[in-house]
Parts: structure tokens; C-alpha cells; sequence
């Protein structure tokens, strides 16, 4: 009888390790698909192939490009306010000086890696251009 009754407890406890997996699993694969949801949100800082940026709502847009070495960039103010494309790492980066509503500016990269840049004017605005080979 005795024998009977940790049978039983053996039992009872593999059925209750099999929920346990069962119920982790669950929501494993519950996590899993809503960590899926916020992909697309990140993907869209990644730098884009282009070489044309606007500066509209006080904001470079697309604020991060990549573009071929040798690549004129053109940035163009389509704001009310003043705006610069000024390189901020020391590097022979772009230096548009003010561009008042409507100007473009155009620099040409003819050395790889990644130029920062800022508007001098408001300086929370920020851009910067990966040069590849
Ligand atoms: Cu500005």
C-alpha cells in the first residue's frame, strides 16, 4: 500500500514537471513574438543607401546614410529656420556654413569611414555619413 502511494507522488510529479515545460514553452514562444513587433521600428536608424538628405522639423532626414566613396551628398533645407552641415569629428567632413530656407549644400566624399555631423546653429541636430569603398 505503502509502495502505491510514492508511485502515485511519482507520478503526480512528472505531470506536474510536464505542465511546468508545457506552460514555459508557452510563453517562450509568447515572448519570442512580441519581441518580433519592434523590428521594424529599429530597422528604420539603420543607415540608408541614398545620397540626398532633406533638413526639415529641425531634423537631418534621413539622419544616417551610407554612400560609395567618391559620392557628391546633397543636403537640402526645406525648413523656415537656418540650418548648417557642419562635420563634428575633425575629419574633412562637410562645412556648409548657413543655409537659409530652400539652399542645398553638396560635399563630396572622397575618403571611407563615418562623418559626423551637426547643425552649428541647434546642435541636438545630428547626421552622419558612412563612406564606403
Ligand atoms: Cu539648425
Amino acid at each position: 500500500m505503502r509502495k502505491n502511494i510514492i508511485i502515485i507522488a511519482v507520478v503526480l510529479i512528472v505531470v506536474a514537471g510536464g505542465v511546468i515545460v508545457y506552460v514555459n514553452r508557452n510563453s517562450v514562444f509568447g515572448s519570442s513574438s512580441s519581441t518580433m513587433s519592434p523590428m521594424p521600428t529599429s530597422s528604420s536608424t539603420t543607415p540608408q543607401s541614398t545620397n540626398s538628405v532633406s533638413i526639415q522639423n529641425f531634423a537631418f532626414s534621413p539622419s544616417a546614410i551610407t554612400v560609395k566613396k567618391g559620392t557628391t551628398v546633397t543636403w537640402t533645407n526645406q525648413d523656415s529656420a537656418t540650418h548648417t552641415v557642419t562635420e563634428t569629428d575633425g575629419q574633412d567632413g562637410p562645412k556648409s556654413g548657413d543655409l537659409s530656407t530652400g539652399k542645398s549644400y553638396s560635399f563630396t566624399f572622397n575618403t571611407t569611414g563615418t562623418f559626423k555631423y551637426e547643425c552649428s546653429i541647434h546642435t541636438d541636430m545630428t547626421g552622419a555619413v558612412t563612406v564606403t569603398e
